[in-house]
């Protein structure tokens, strides 16, 4: 499908000094990851996925949590980064300052080479126990599920952010600061309801930034958006990055 990309946004993408780039479950929905609300289809769709992702929950029913997260791990353990993946690295080279906050815990970023980068809300590929918060890397083999901790038997958990948990001070001053000092953020792939992430592109436009958003569809952020992009972030990242003349190491690494 051609992308219509305005070029005043061009201009202003190829000039930016500091760029923070937040993103959310539709940056991963072309690498196969159901998003955060299409993870509760099939046997999950009984439950609302935002009950589910609570410290209640879990000490309500640590089995079911356990699994649920067991279950979306499954999903991800073959996800490949995509496109917008791969076009946010070459981003990130590119740019003087570049900042990428992610709300997803797929970890795919990583993956496909970014390095600049905060996990806001964590990563599900990480373990912690419930009690104390230790990182757990390995647990006895056990029947019991979830498993326990090997420190202090407490249920491990998995190592993200539920609703209700603050997210890591550190992480959020980073963003904030970040945000506040940018000259153009670009929000991808996320719904911005959620906080405090959805409070990063507010603050960006107060401090005077400019605001790009990528999306398939209409959002809270659209309204206050310089730029509202609609489409498949794997489809408009990589021709952004080739119409600002950026290199496309990474695109191009990915595609052989
Ligand atoms: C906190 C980890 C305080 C777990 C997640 C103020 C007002 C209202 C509510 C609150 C508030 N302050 C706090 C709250 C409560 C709450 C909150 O925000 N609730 C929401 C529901 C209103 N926030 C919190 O609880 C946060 N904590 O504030 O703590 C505190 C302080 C100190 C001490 C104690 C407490 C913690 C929030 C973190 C929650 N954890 N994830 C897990 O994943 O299991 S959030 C979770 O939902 C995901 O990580 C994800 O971030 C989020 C869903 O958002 P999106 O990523 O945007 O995904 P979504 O599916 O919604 O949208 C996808 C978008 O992509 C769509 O728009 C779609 O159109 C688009 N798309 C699809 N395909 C593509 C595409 N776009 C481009 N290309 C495509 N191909």
């Amino acid at each position: 499908m051609p992308v219509d990309i305005p070029k005043d946004l061009i201009t202003e993408l190829a000039s930016a000094e500091r760029v923070v780039v937040l993103t959310g479950a539709g940056v991963s929905a072309e690498s196969g990851v159901p998003t955060f609300r299409e993870a509760h289809t099939g046997l999950w769709s009984q439950y609302d996925p935002r009950e589910l992702a609570t410290p209640q929950a879990f000490a309500r029913n640590p089995r079911l949590v356990w699994e649920w997260y067991e279950w979306r791990r499954s999903l991800i353990q073959n996800a490949k980064p995509n496109r917008a993946h791969y076009a946010l690295v070459d981003l990130e080279q590119a740019l003087p300052t570049f900042l990428l906050v992610t709300q997803n815990i797929d970890g795919l970023h990583w993956l496909a080479g970014s390095r600049d980068m905060i996990e806001l809300h964590g990563n599900i590929a990480r373990t912690k126990c419930f009690e104390e918060g230790h990182a757990v890397t390995w647990w006895a083999e056990t029947d019991e599920i979830p498993p326990r901790c090997p420190y202090c038997g407490g249920p491990l958990r998995p190592d993200v952010v539920w609703f209700g948990e603050g997210i890591s001070e550190q992480s959020l001053r980073t963003a904030t600061d970040a945000a506040a000092a940018c000259d153009l953020f670009v929000c991808i792939g996320t719904s911005a309801v959620v906080h405090p992430a959805s409070q990063l592109p507010l603050i960006a436009k107060r401090m005077g930034a400019r605001v790009i958003e990528i999306n398939t569809e209409q959002t809270a952020i659209s309204v206050m958006a310089d730029w509202s992009i609609l489409g498949k972030s794997g489809e408009i990242l990589p021709h952004l990055v080739r119409e600002v003349g950026f290199p496309t190491t990474a695109i191009d690494g990915a595609a052989q």
